[in-house]
């Protein structure tokens, strides 16, 4: 089975909107006014879908989140049967200080083929090649680094490395240096981080560290339709945390996952500029018109794209 194509255009709609509604917000300051407009709007267009939807990755549980908390039903229930994984606004602090990067993101793939996963963090690495045992999450920075060289057949010091700039990374980003590797250190946004990976033009060979466990499901969702390669590892620190894993069927707190593990069969994904960056443009809005810029996969028919959508405010 696959998801139609026409699917694509509508869930574009749906994060393009989102932006649109979070943009109103860039730059004043207020990162929950700003994430709250993108949910608004993203809950109500999903809704509007002639699918049966099923909110797996989301604003948290029920408990921490009225609206697309993980496990709500989406849809008018009349279509097929979808995982959604959704990030309103990915990058709040972007928005709301008027700095590049912030987008409006969701993920979708049929029933049962996305992770569904409680907030936590995720150790990631993702890199262009889809071959194993070249990078891999158990291995040390140094062999990763040496391993990427040697089948890039490029020096260390010619291969850049994205990482989020947090004291956790500390030791990560002292051995790059001293192993020569540029760095982009990203303050925020690990979504579109991970995603450098996937074209010459961003120059990023390898992602890595560790951020949230959403967004690196998100990730994984377009990773597979570039046919790059990802591993994830969530971290489940408190008892707490543990708890609420176990209650969504994860009884293996320290397994790394393979990027088919957490996404499989079809899927698409769409990431909408709300400020530009290094992905997509932010929204323009000109006279009664917005303009969305989009990047899109859809894994079956090979759709790999930025959309740019004119629509009516
Ligand atoms: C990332 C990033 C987000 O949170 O996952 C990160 O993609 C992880 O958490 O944009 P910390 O900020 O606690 O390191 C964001 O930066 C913000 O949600």
């Amino acid at each position: 089975m696959t998801i139609h194509k026409k699917t694509v255009d509508l869930l574009v709609e749906v994060t393009s909107k989102a932006a649109l509604a979070s943009s109103y917000l860039i730059g004043k300051k207020n990162k929950i006014a700003a994430d709250k407009a993108a949910v608004d709007s993203m809950r109500s267009n999903l809704n509007n879908l002639d699918i049966q939807g099923e909110i797996v990755i989301g604003e948290g549980e029920l408990d921490e989140a009225p609206m697309l908390y993980i496990g709500e039903k989406i849809g008018t229930s009349k279509g097929p049967e979808i995982d959604i994984a959704v990030d309103p606004l990915e990058g709040t602090n972007f928005a709301a200080n008027n700095l590049p990067g912030a987008l409006s993101v969701i993920a979708i793939a049929e029933k049962n083929n996305l992770f569904k996963a409680p907030e936590t963090y995720m150790e990631k690495i993702s890199t262009k090649i889809n071959k194993k045992d070249v990078v891999d999450l158990d291995y040390t920075v140094k062999k990763n680094i040496s391993n990427l060289s040697d089948y890039l057949n490029k020096n260390p010091e010619n291969l850049t490395a994205c990482i989020m700039d947090r004291p956790r990374h500390k030791e990560i980003i002292e051995e790059l240096k001293k192993l020569k590797v540029n760095l982009k250190l990203i303050t925020d946004g690990d979504v579109s981080g991970a995603l450098l990976v996937t074209e010459k033009k961003y120059n990023v060979d390898i992602f890595l560290g560790i951020g949230g466990g959403p967004e690196g499901v998100l990730a994984a969702a377009a990773l597979d339709a570039y046919n790059c390669n990802f591993q994830g590892r969530f971290l489940f620190e408190t008892d707490e945390d543990k708890s609420r894993a176990k209650k969504m069927g994860i009884n293996d707190f320290t397994k790394k996952y393979e990027l088919n593990e957490i996404v499989t069969g079809d899927s698409i994904f769409c990431a909408t500029g709300v400020t530009s960056g290094d992905l997509v443009k932010g929204i323009e809005i000109k006279n009664n018109e917005f303009i969305s810029e989009t990047l899109v996969t859809h894994k079956s028919s090979g759709l790999k794209k930025v959309l740019k959508l004119k629509q009516n405010l």
